[in-house]
């Protein structure tokens, strides 16, 4: 994805991304209504279709990539990092966190957002880890302006994610997102101000943070999607599309 050209969206594609980003927060905002002790995450899935199947819409996950991901929507639970699959065996317990990630498609734009979700009542570490996360995503956002560098997100994230004592996946990134669910260009969560592509009015991309309890170094499983921490301890992610504008940055999935 290096000098790969980065698309910057007209005002009609804009809208077009604005329609799509609504849509995945409303989504997102329903299955986490649904996050209890006793559901699994199969049920989680099962849901967002029946949800995006009443509205005409599709789920990009579904059959992406090769081989083709097999389900709508990615459920991450506790040491996963992402990329988890929903499975009926998988019941979420009293002290789960559990990150939702969906990426509905809008006449053809791509709404791409997640949380992570407490189930029940969480650890005083899940909560901190959780808290300092979705804190990390809005510090990326905050910091992105035109004219800014790629690196003046990734460093306002990785400061404060280690300055709490935890650590930032290198492995996966945010990605500019339109009628493509990952175009140039790619987004890290860590890096130094000052440095990396320019950003420029009409960018359209993910932040989407995952922060680590322990090592940011992964394993995959045999499955070939499910990403979780080499040492197994919690991992969290907060996930946002958002804009580059004249003036600062539009989140496109923000909640109503
Ligand atoms: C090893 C997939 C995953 N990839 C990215 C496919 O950007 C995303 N979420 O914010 C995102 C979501 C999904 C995704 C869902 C499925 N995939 C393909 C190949 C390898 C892989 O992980
Ligand atoms: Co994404």
């Amino acid at each position: 994805m290096g000098n790969e050209q980065i698309t910057l969206l007209s005002r009609r594609e804009l809208e077009g991304m604005r329609r799509a980003g609504r849509a995945a927060a409303e989504l997102l905002d329903h299955l986490g209504k649904m996050v209890e002790p006793g559901i699994s995450t199969l049920q989680l899935n099962e849901e967002a279709e029946r949800w995006t199947k009443k509205r005409g819409l599709k789920n990009a996950p579904l059959g992406y990539g090769s081989p083709p991901f097999p389900k709508s929507i990615c459920t991450s639970v506790n040491e996963v990092i992402c990329h988890g699959i929903p499975n009926a065996k998988q019941i979420l317990r009293d002290g789960d966190i559990v990150n939702i990630d969906v990426t509905p498609i809008v006449e053809g734009y791509h709404g791409d957002t997640s949380r992570t979700f407490f189930v029940g009542t969480p650890s005083p570490t899940a909560k901190k880890l959780v808290e300092v996360t979705e804190e990390c995503l809005y510090r990326g956002i905050a910091a992105v302006k035109p004219g800014g560098r790629v690196g003046d997100i990734g460093a306002a994230i990785q400061d404060y994610a280690e300055a709490q004592g935890f650590s930032v996946v290198r492995d996966f990134v945010g990605h500019g997102v339109n009628r493509i669910f990952h175009a140039p260009p790619q987004i890290p969560h860590y890096g130094t101000q000052g440095k990396g592509k320019r950003l420029r009015s009409g960018m359209v991309f993910t932040i989407e943070p995952m922060i680590n309890e322990g090592t940011w170094r992964h394993d995959l499983l045999a499955d070939g999607w499910t990403a979780l921490t080499k040492d197994r301890k919690l991992s969290a992610q907060f996930e946002h599309t958002i804009a580059v504008t004249g003036d600062g940055v539009e989140i496109l999935t923000k909640r109503e």
